[in-house]
C-alpha cells in the first residue's frame, strides 16, 4: 500500500491555501493509502520565539485537522516534537546536504528577506534538512503538498539518493502530489503573492474559521485586473485567475470551464465567496465542538504519537546502522 506522508507547521490559522492546496488532499487519500500527517511544532520555531505560542497553536491546529476530515482511526496524525527521531535523523540529513544546497532555497532567501533586521535563525537556513527527515524516516513514497514546496521535496529526493549510494540502500524516494486545481492559492488583494499565513495583512487571506459575512467581504474586495473579460490566465490575469481556481476546486471543475459561466467580475466574486462558505460550513462546526474536549484531542494526538514512532524509531535504526554507527553492544 502507498505510504503518504505530508506536515503542516502551527505558525497561526489555517487559511484556504493550506486547505485547498494540502489538506483536502490529505483527506481524500486517506482511505486508499497509508497516511502519516505531522503536525511540526518544531520547524515552527524557525520563526517563532515566543514561550506557550507554539503549544497552543498545535493544539488548535490538531482540531483544525481532525474537523477538515482526518479520521484518526485511519490516518496517523502527530506532533513532531512527541516523536524524537526526527530530530536524530535531522542531523544526519543536515550531514548529507551542503551549503551551496540550502543557500539555493527560495524559501530560506525570501522568508529571511522578509525578516529583515529581525533574527534570522540558523534553523531557519537549515530547515529543509528537518523536512527530509520528516518525510524519509516513514518511508513515505507520496508527499501531497502546494506547489510552493516542490524545491523542498526535490532536495529531499537529492538527499535520500546521495545517502542510499554513500550508505547503500536505506531510504525511499518520494515523490510529489499536488491536486490539480488549488495548488497555489494567491492573496485575494496580492495575486502575485501565495496566500500565506506569515504574509502581512488579513484582508487577503481567508481564514478556515473566518465568520460567513467575513468571507463574503473578502472575496468582494478581491483585487482583479484592469480590462474586465473573464478568462483563466494566470500570467496576465491574476486576480481573476485565482478566483477562478478557488471556485473551480470548490466545485470540482476545472478554472477554464468555470471562466465559460462569467462575463463579470461581480457574480464570479460573490459566487466564488458562496461556494467557499459553503465548504467551510461543516468544518467549522465541527471544529468549535473538537476544541470543547482538550483531554480528548491530547489523547488522539498520544495514539498518533505512538503509531509514528514504531515505524520512525526502525527507520532511523536501520540508518544508523548503514552509516556503521558504533552500537550501545559491540
Ligand atoms: P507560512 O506562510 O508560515 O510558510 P503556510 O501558510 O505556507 O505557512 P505551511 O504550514 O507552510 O503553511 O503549509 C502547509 C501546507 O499548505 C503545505 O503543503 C503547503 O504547500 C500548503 N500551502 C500553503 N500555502 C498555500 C497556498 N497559498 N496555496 C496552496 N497550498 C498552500
Ligand atoms: N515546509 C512545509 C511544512 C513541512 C512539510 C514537512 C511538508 C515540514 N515538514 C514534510 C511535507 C512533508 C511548509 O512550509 N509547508
Amino acid at each position: 500500500m502507498t505510504r503518504v506522508l505530508s506536515c503542516i507547521q502551527p505558525t497561526g490559522p489555517v487559511h484556504l491555501g493550506n486547505y485547498l492546496g494540502a489538506l483536502r488532499n490529505w483527506v481524500s487519500g486517506q482511505h486508499e493509502c497509508d497516511a502519516f500527517h505531522g503536525i511540526v511544532d518544531l520547524h515552527a520555531l524557525t520563526v517563532t520565539d515566543r514561550p506557550g505560542v507554539v503549544g497552543e497553536n498545535t493544539l488548535e491546529l490538531a482540531a483544525t485537522l481532525f474537523a477538515v476530515g482526518l479520521d484518526p482511526e485511519v490516518a496517523t496524525v502527530f506532533v513532531q516534537s512527541h516523536v524524537p527521531e526526527h530530530t536524530q535523523l535531522g542531523w544526519i540529513m543536515e550531514c548529507t546536504v551542503s551549503y551551496g544546497e540550502l543557500s539555493r532555497m527560495t524559501q530560506f532567501k525570501d522568508k529571511a528577506a522578509k525578516r529583515e533586521a529581525d533574527f534570522v535563525s540558523a534553523g531557519l537556513f537549515t530547515y529543509p534538512a528537518l523536512q527530509a527527515a520528516d518525510i524519509l524516516l516513514y518511508d513515505a513514497d507520496d508527499v501531497p503538498v502546494g506547489e510552493d514546496q516542490r524545491q523542498h521535496i526535490e532536495i529531499t529526493r537529492d538527499i535520500a539518493e546521495r545517502f542510499n549510494t554513500r550508505f547503500g540502500a536505506t531510504f525511499v524516494v518520494p515523490k510529489m502530489v499536488t491536486p490539480k486545481a488549488g495548488a497555489k492559492v494567491t492573496d485575494l488583494q496580492d495575486p502575485t503573492s501565495k496566500m500565506s499565513k506569515s504574509s502581512g495583512g488579513d484582508a487577503g487571506i481567508v481564514y478556515l474559521h473566518d465568520d460567513p459575512s467575513v468571507i463574503m467581504k473578502k472575496f468582494k474586495r478581491a483585487v482583479t485586473d484592469s480590462d474586465s473579460e473573464v478568462h483563466f490566465d494566470r500570467a496576465h490575469k491574476p486576480g481573476v485567475s485565482n478566483l477562478l481556481e478557488i471556485l473551480a476546486a470548490c466545485t470540482g471543475r476545472s478554472p477554464e470551464e468555470v471562466a465559460a459561466g462569467y462575463q463579470q467580475y461581480g457574480p464570479l466574486k460573490n459566487d466564488t465567496g458562496e461556494a467557499v462558505v459553503e465548504v467551510l460550513r461543516p468544518i467549522q462546526e465541527r471544529h468549535r465542538s473538537l476544541l470543547e474536549d482538550r483531554a480528548e484531542l491530547s489523547r488522539l494526538l498520544r495514539r498518533g504519537a505512538e503509531k509514528a514512532r514504531v515505524v520512525a524509531s526502525s527507520t532511523l535504526a536501520r540508518a544508523y546502522r548503514n552509516i556503521g554507527l558504533l552500537p550501545l553492544d559491540v
